[in-house]
């Protein structure tokens, strides 16, 4: 297919680069490190040679979101969304942007927001989970009452916003020791952020706030795959574990999430999330430099789904939902 557009794509700057060693063995890391700087040479390659029209780009993780300082997190932020949307004027056509934001401070971010859409042009905005917040130990989780004016601002410049992932800290990764392969994308990103979704969903914010659009990569971090249990778990028993949202859990998934295919590139798990939410809601991405474009495009290409929920997912839900102008 011609013109895809992704959008969980990312880039870094020299201050968040190092955020990204770790997750892989050494040489990978020095094409990775290339990979991730890169952005008008080999990145519009690949996306030349693949049919990708556009990335919609975001910094790398967890970046601002682990700086617990809130004034520095927000000089970061304000350094990597200013080099971003000066590299997005140089080829608008080919690349927008997604606001890094220093949650550790909902006021900070909630500003920085509007800057990055109003100001910069910038089409919404990527958090990378929860956010470290005066110490590396203390962090929050964004259905948290102190953010809630912050998504009062989300709303009100209607712009999508990504959640990521983010590894647990280490005193939260019990689960994960001795076991530590399942750390980062094999399993732990997935399961931070399907429950930091959940939070969200439960929390009522979606009540309050109904227009709100989240986005969520990996084909929804497993979420379509154990929506129907989440509501219905011991249908039998009533009135048990009671959140504050007033609708089925699902009923905000359905309309109040958006889901990508970053780095699950595979057909059954895109068909059973057409079946849970819809072929409107889900968008292709390929989690550029984590994952190859080669991969993501060849896959999907390829894939055994109409041509018209094809050229949705692969192009036009983007459009529409990021309100990108021709
Ligand atoms: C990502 O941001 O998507 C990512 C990482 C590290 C490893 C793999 C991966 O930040 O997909
Ligand atoms: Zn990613």
């Amino acid at each position: 297919m011609k013109n895809k557009i992704g959008l969980e794509e990312h880039f870094a700057i020299e201050d968040t680069i190092n955020d990204s060693a770790g997750f892989f063995p050494d040489d990978i890391w020095q094409e990775l490190r290339g990979r991730l700087f890169d952005l008008h040479d080999k990145r519009l390659r690949l996306m030349d040679q693949h049919g990708m029209e556009m990335m919609i780009l975001s910094l790398n993780a967890p970046a601002i979101q682990a700086i617990p300082d809130a004034k520095r997190a927000n000089e970061i932020a304000r350094k990597a969304n200013d080099y971003l949307a000066e590299q997005v004027r140089k080829r608008p056509d080919r690349f927008q942007a997604l606001a890094a934001l220093p949650m550790q401070d909902a006021d900070l971010a909630a500003r920085e927001l509007q800057r990055c859409v109003k100001d910069l042009g910038m089409v919404g905005a990527l958090v990378n989970g929860f956010s470290q917040v005066g110490d590396a130990d203390t962090i929050t989780y964004l259905d948290e009452q102190q953010y809630w004016p912050f998504w009062g601002t989300v709303a009100e410049l209607d712009v999508p916003f990504y959640l990521h992932p983010r590894n647990p800290l280490p005193a939260h990764s019990r689960i994960y020791k001795g076991a530590e392969w399942l750390l980062g994308p094999i399993w732990a990103f997935g399961h931070e952020t399907a429950v930091h979704s959940l939070r969200l969903m439960g929390s009522g914010l979606f009540d309050k706030y109904p227009n709100i659009q989240i986005v969520i990569g990996h084909m929804g971090e497993g979420l379509p795959f154990s929506m129907w249990r989440v509501d219905n778990c011991n249908a039998w028993v009533p009135n048990r574990n009671k959140y504050p949202a007033k609708k089925k859990i699902a009923d905000y998934f359905q309309s109040n999430f958006h889901i990508t295919t970053s780095g699950n590139f595979h057909t059954p798990a895109m068909l059973n999330t057409m079946l849970v939410v819809g072929a409107d809601r889900i968008l292709f991405s390929t989690d550029w430099p984590f994952e190859n474009i080669d991969h993501a495009a060849i896959w999907f290409d390829g894939s055994t789904i109409s041509e018209e929920d094809r050229l949705k997912i692969g192009r036009t839900n983007a459009r529409k939902l990021f309100k990108l102008k021709d």
